[in-house]
């Protein structure tokens, strides 16, 4: 680990493109950044206008420090940087830049994938909190008492954005009773996998990052350890972290700005900002993923449209009588689905633009591969 110390993440794009063993063409170390066939696909007409692919880790006033086959550059963002948050420059995204002395990005790629909530500002808008991810690993720290709605919450908002959600249990070092939080957990996540990790004793942290491939966003409340937790996989000390308050237990809002950071194993980490609210907006898809046993017991209702209150011959309430299914999940689930569908009627016209059709499709893409994953095993 010591090794890595004098070698940052930025200058390890560098280092591989300073070895001038790929012609200069060559985007090969870009693919240690995420680059692929889709991105270069939409790439063909920047190249030709001499613009250069740029990774963005991180966005700040107006300008973005970016990662490009030639190592890191900070670059102008104000020609992507929009009024709606929704189209504005984020952290992950692939952007065409234009080298010189003053760099600047002069467009967007399309996003295969981003995690958004409704915006706190109570508009319309989403505000995206990373782009172009593969996995959404959650955060849920094993010191503090378990909040099944808010893990719920977050799992929808994972699900929702395309990629794949990964429950990061952290600090079991701290935990009272692993076994008794890991009972509580593994029913509200179906599908999902649990990594159980402490960054003081390095549990779980080989696991974590062979289950993280490509690009993984990480999320989660504020003293979570998320950054903790980064530095160790990163293997250098290079985001700041705090101690949580003794008065509550709850963090201090200690990162500030989203941060990509490429991993010394391969892979992509997207360390982010403790969530204060997490509002959903049109995230249905990603609720009914979250739980996905509900949406299952409910296809043996004896009504199409059964809302699983009292209806007779409901599939759903037979499970709670039974003790299959917890009522308070079932309160959960509807609270979720509704905050969900209020949001979308506020009347959001770019639900039905091109770009959200895509995201649903990959969606739904994905669903059917984990779906097929699960029963294979
Ligand atoms: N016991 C124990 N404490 C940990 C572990 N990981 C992190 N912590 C502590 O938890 C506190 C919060 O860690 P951070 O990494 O700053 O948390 P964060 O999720 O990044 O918080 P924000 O940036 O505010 O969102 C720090 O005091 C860490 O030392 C762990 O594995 N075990
Ligand atoms: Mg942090
Ligand atoms: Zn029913």
């Amino acid at each position: 680990m010591g090794s890595m110390s004098e070698q940052g993440p930025l200058s390890k794009g560098l280092t591989l493109y300073q070895s001038q063993s790929q012609p200069s063409s060559s985007l090969f170390g870009l693919s240690t950044l995420g680059w692929d066939d889709w991105f270069a696909g939409q790439f063909a007409e920047h190249a030709a206008a001499g613009l250069i692919p740029a990774r963005v880790v991180r966005v700040d006033r107006g300008f973005c420090d970016t990662l490009t086959a030639s190592g890191a550059v900070r670059a102008d963002s104000t020609a992507v940087t929009s009024l709606d948050p929704t189209y504005s420059v984020c952290t992950g995204d692939w952007a065409a830049l234009r080298p010189g002395p003053e760099p600047e990005i002069v467009a967007l790629l399309a996003r295969r994938s981003a995690i958004t909530r409704a915006s706190s500002d109570r508009t319309s808008h989403q505000q995206v909190l990373a782009a172009n991810i593969d996995s959404v690993a959650i955060a849920v720290s094993l010191s503090a008492p378990l909040n099944a709605g808010r893990i719920e919450r977050l799992l929808a908002l994972a699900w929702d954005s395309g990629a794949k959600p990964v429950l990061v249990l952290t600090k079991a070092d701290a935990a009272d009773d692993l076994d008794a939080a890991l009972a509580v957990l593994t029913p509200l996540a179906p599908g999902v996998d649990i990594v159980t990790t402490s960054a003081t004793t390095g549990m779980g942290l080989n696991l974590l990052s062979t289950t993280m491939t490509g690009t993984t966003v990480l999320i989660g409340p504020s003293g979570t350890g998320k950054s903790t937790l980064a530095n160790a996989l990163l293997g250098r000390e290079h985001l700041g972290t705090n101690e949580v308050r003794a008065s509550d237990g709850k963090g201090r809002h200690t990162t500030v700005r989203r941060e990509l950071l490429p991993l010394p194993g391969g892979g992509v980490l997207i360390d982010t900002p403790g969530l204060r609210a997490i509002g959903l907006q049109n995230a249905a898809d990603g609720v009914e993923q979250v739980f996905s046993e509900i949406e299952a017991y409910a296809r043996d209702c004896a009504f199409s449209d059964c809302q699983h209150r009292s209806e007779p011959g409901c599939a759903v309430q037979e499970a709670v009588r039974v003790g299959m299914l917890d009522a308070g999940r079932l309160d959960r689930y509807r609270k979720l689905l509704r905050e969900s569908e209020r949001a979308a009627s506020r009347g959001n016209a770019r639900e039905s633009s091109k770009q959200d059709k895509t995201k649903k499709a990959i969606t739904r893409d994905l669903r059917a591969t984990y779906q097929f994953r699960d029963r294979q095993r």
